[in-house]
């Protein structure tokens, strides 16, 4: 990737040779380039800045140099949508992570750095004419100008570059699908100054350790960042129930929305669950015996079963993305196990060959692999069954 970074204080980005951004430099992996924005003035004092046309207090950076300066490092030269001018600003678009993550994908960045009340206006549109700029705030405080931003910015784009820090060419970042903050974290001593670790994270109990973590991510997030978290999420209310004819376009959208992930793990699997209509829905669910779990009033999980001899078919065990890992499709297989009239003998359930973890969730819940569906009538699928207790 290159950067060309345009500043009048360019001593601000020195820290960039230090430590892993440098690394990246040296190694070839960052072209990253500082330049004076005096060095497009002309006049004898190379000013570039003047007072603000309608009046008000401080200056506004004039817009030669700035034409030039863009015009020397040929902001439209690189190869299409692969490279973004970034003007840090008060009243940009706020820099998230999914920006970072996309900045990290483009061959070349520019970067403008402001200063006093910012740059004259006809500088970014004459650029956007040009080339696709993007006006981004680092957050919502005020700084003097836009090279601490950009410093920001730029650190938590090339972390991102595949290669850098050992970074794997193929994957940017795993994101926390979970949404949440991170759980707190420790390391030896046991003890310091009287205080100690967590007696849980000592225990090697890793299923405890996990269901901590979770808790104290949770208990964090809802603290610090209640908009991170939707009411369904700690909400008690919580309500189990036989469906209703009236769910069937809710438990569309989210059969919809959980089956995305299982067809790219299973790529050559025909999964009907993903292209079922409104109407194939109300049909199934007069022949199916079908639990939905809602909590805070949404809909967020379901799951369905009917007997076959003397099995009893599950399917359709869906959990909604944002609730994933909390257990509740473990309790909503035991619950749809629960409702098998008494002649069933075993349970049977079908996923796909390439969907390891939810196998790996059916086994722990007592289910053994049984065969491949491809004998029978879902291929690329394995079937799982489970003998009944009484
Ligand atoms: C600041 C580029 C170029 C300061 C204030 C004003 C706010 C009310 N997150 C960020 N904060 N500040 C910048 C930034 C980013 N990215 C940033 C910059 C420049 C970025 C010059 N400055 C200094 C500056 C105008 N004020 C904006 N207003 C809502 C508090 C008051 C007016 C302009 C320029």
């Amino acid at each position: 990737m290159r950067i060309d970074v345009i500043s009048i204080f360019p001593d601000y980005f020195a820290p960039l040779d230090l430590s892993l951004i440098g690394k990246a430099r040296e190694s070839g992996l960052l072209d990253l380039r500082v330049h004076d924005l005096r060095g497009w003035a002309h006049d004898r004092h190379r000013t570039v800045d003047d007072s603000p046309a309608g009046g008000g207090a401080g200056m506004v950076l004039r817009p030669e140099p700035w034409g030039e300066a863009f015009d020397e490092l040929d902001v439209e030269g690189a190869e299409l949508n692969r490279s973004v001018v970034v003007f840090p600003s008060p009243s940009g678009v706020p820099f998230t992570q999914d920006l970072a993550a996309d900045l990290a994908t483009r061959a070349r960045l520019v970067v403008g750095c402001g200063r006093y009340e910012g740059i004259d206006q006809r500088v970014i549109d004459h650029v956007a004419g040009r080339a696709e700029v993007l006006e981004v705030s680092l957050g919502d405080y005020v700084l003097n100008g836009g090279e601490v931003a950009a410093m920001a910015m730029i650190e938590a784009v090339v972390r991102l570059l595949p290669g850098f820090m050992g970074n794997p060419d193929s994957v940017v970042e795993e994101s926390h699908a979970d949404g949440l903050l991170e759980y707190p974290v420790y390391t030896r001593p046991r003890t310091w100054r009287g205080l100690d670790i967590p007696d849980v994270l000592t225990s090697g109990d890793h299923g405890a350790i996990t269901r901590w973590r979770q808790d104290q991510a949770l208990r964090r997030t809802a603290r610090r960042r209640p908009d991170l978290i939707h009411p369904s999420r700690v909400d008690a209310d919580e309500e189990l129930r036989l469906v209703q004819p009236a769910d069937a376009g809710e438990l569309l959208t989210l059969q919809r929305a959980c089956w995305v992930q299982e067809q790219q793990a299973n790529p050559d699997v025909d999964i009907p669950a993903l292209s079922e209509t409104l109407h194939d829905v109300e049909e199934w669910l007069r022949e199916w015996v079908v639990l939905v779990l809602r909590r805070g009033g949404r809909l967020v999980g379901a799951a369905r079963g009917r007997t076959h001899g003397t099995s009893w078919d599950v399917g359709r065990l869906m959990v909604a993305p944002d609730l994933q890992g909390l257990g509740l499709g473990r309790r909503l297989l035991a619950e749809i196990e629960a409702c098998a009239p008494p002649e069933v003998t075993t349970y049977e359930l079908y996923t796909g060959a390439g969907s390891a973890e939810n196998i790996r969730m059916y086994q722990r819940a007592g289910y053994r692999l049984s065969g491949w569906g491809d004998a029978g009538e879902v291929p690329g699928a394995v079937r799982l069954t489970k003998r009944r207790r009484d």
